[in-house]
C-alpha cells in the first residue's frame, strides 16, 4: 500500500477555509470536515487531520502529522520541534502590545512593573527580556482585550489584524511584538517517502502562490510605441507580441506581479497600450 502524508489543519476558526481552499487549489480534493476528525483526499496520497490550532505543533513534533498548517504566532509561542517550510501568506495579522488610548505611552519602558494580560505568555516575556524590561504577565485564555477595562492589567497583547478590536475597547496599538501568518510546518524527521510527497505538495503550493501574486496582462499597442511599451513589461521571458486585425496595431501578452501591477498599467496607458485586460492565473510553474 502506498504510504500516505498526514496533514493537521485547523478544524474550525480563521484558518480553517484558507487551509482548505489552498489544498484545492492544490489539486487536492478535501472532503468536508466538520465533525470530523480526519479524512482522505482522493486524488493525492494525504490524511486531513482536523484539529484545534494550539495542538496542531505538538503533533507534528510527535510525528502523528507529518506537517500542519499553523499561524506563525502559535507556532513560536508553542516552540515545539518542528520545521518552518513554506509561509503561506493568509492568516496574516500582529501581536501587538496595546495600552488604554489615554495612557501618555512613550516607549517600551512605560511596561515597566506593570501588569500584561495576554495568551502569548512565551512570546512576551521574551519581547520584555529582549527590552530589558520587567513585568508582571498574566495568562488568560480569551477576550484579552477587555482584560484593562475590568481592572486585571494595565497593558495587553494580543493578535490584531484591522485594529477594531482594540479601538472598540478603548486600547491603541503601541508595540509590535510579532508580525505572522499561516505557515507550512514539518516533523523534524521525515522519512524519504514522506519527503518526497511533501516535495510533490510544495511544488505545487509554490505554482498557487506564485500564480496568486501574478496577473496576466494582454493589451493593444500601436506598433510605434511597441519598444517602449514592451520596455515597461517584466514578463516570464520576453512578452508575446502578435499582429492584430487592424494594420499598425499588435496584441501584447504579459505576466505582471501583484505589487508593482497598478505602477505598471498607469505607465502602460501613459505610453499608448488601448483595451488593456487583467486577467487571474490559476497555476504558475516556471
Ligand atoms: O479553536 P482554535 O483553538 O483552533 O482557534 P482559535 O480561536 O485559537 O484561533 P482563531 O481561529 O481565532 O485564529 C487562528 C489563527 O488565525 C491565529 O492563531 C492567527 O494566526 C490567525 N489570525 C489572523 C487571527 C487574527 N488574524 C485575528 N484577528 N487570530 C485571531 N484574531 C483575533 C484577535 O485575537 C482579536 O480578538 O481577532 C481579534 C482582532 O481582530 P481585529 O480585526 O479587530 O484587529
Ligand atoms: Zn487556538
Amino acid at each position: 500500500m502506498q504510504q500516505k502524508l498526514k496533514i493537521a489543519i485547523q478544524k474550525s476558526g480563521r484558518l480553517y477555509e484558507d487551509s482548505v481552499k489552498l489544498l484545492k487549489d492544490c489539486g487536492i480534493d478535501v472532503k468536508n470536515g466538520i465533525n470530523k476528525l480526519k479524512t482522505e483526499a482522493e486524488n493525492f496520497p494525504l490524511e486531513i487531520y482536523f484539529l484545534r490550532d494550539d495542538d496542531i505543533p505538538q503533533y507534528v513534533e510527535d510525528g502523528v502529522a507529518d506537517i500542519g498548517i499553523v499561524g506563525e504566532n502559535v507556532m513560536y509561542e508553542k516552540n515545539k520541534k518542528a520545521f518552518i517550510v513554506e509561509e503561506l501568506g493568509f492568516g496574516k495579522c500582529r501581536l501587538s502590545i496595546a495600552v488604554g488610548r489615554k495612557d501618555d505611552y512613550t516607549g517600551v519602558g512605560f511596561l515597566q512593573g506593570k501588569r500584561i494580560a495576554t495568551s502569548y505568555p512565551i512570546l512576551v516575556e521574551k519581547f520584555l527580556a529582549e527590552k530589558g524590561i520587567s513585568a508582571e504577565i498574566h495568562e488568560i485564555s480569551g477576550s484579552v482585550e477587555i482584560a484593562p477595562g475590568i481592572g486585571l492589567a494595565d497593558a495587553i497583547v494580543d493578535l490584531v489584524s484591522s485594529g477594531s478590536t482594540l479601538f472598540m475597547n478603548g486600547l491603541k496599538e503601541v508595540e509590535t511584538v510579532l508580525k505572522s501568518q499561516a505557515v507550512l510546518i514539518r516533523n523534524e524527521k521525515l522519512r524519504a517517502d514522506q519527503l518526497q510527497l511533501l516535495d510533490r505538495l510544495l511544488f505545487r503550493i509554490r505554482a498557487v502562490k506564485k500564480a496568486k501574486n501574478n496577473k496576466y496582462v494582454l493589451l493593444n499597442a500601436p506598433n510605434n510605441k511597441l519598444q517602449e511599451i514592451i520596455a515597461l513589461l517584466p514578463g516570464m521571458k520576453s512578452p508575446t507580441v502578435l499582429p492584430l486585425a487592424e494594420p499598425g496595431w499588435s496584441s501584447v501578452h504579459s505576466v505582471l506581479s501583484e505589487d508593482r501591477f497598478w505602477d505598471i498599467i498607469e505607465q502602460l496607458k501613459d505610453a499608448g497600450a488601448q483595451g488593456i485586460l487583467v486577467i487571474p492565473i490559476e497555476k504558475m510553474i516556471i
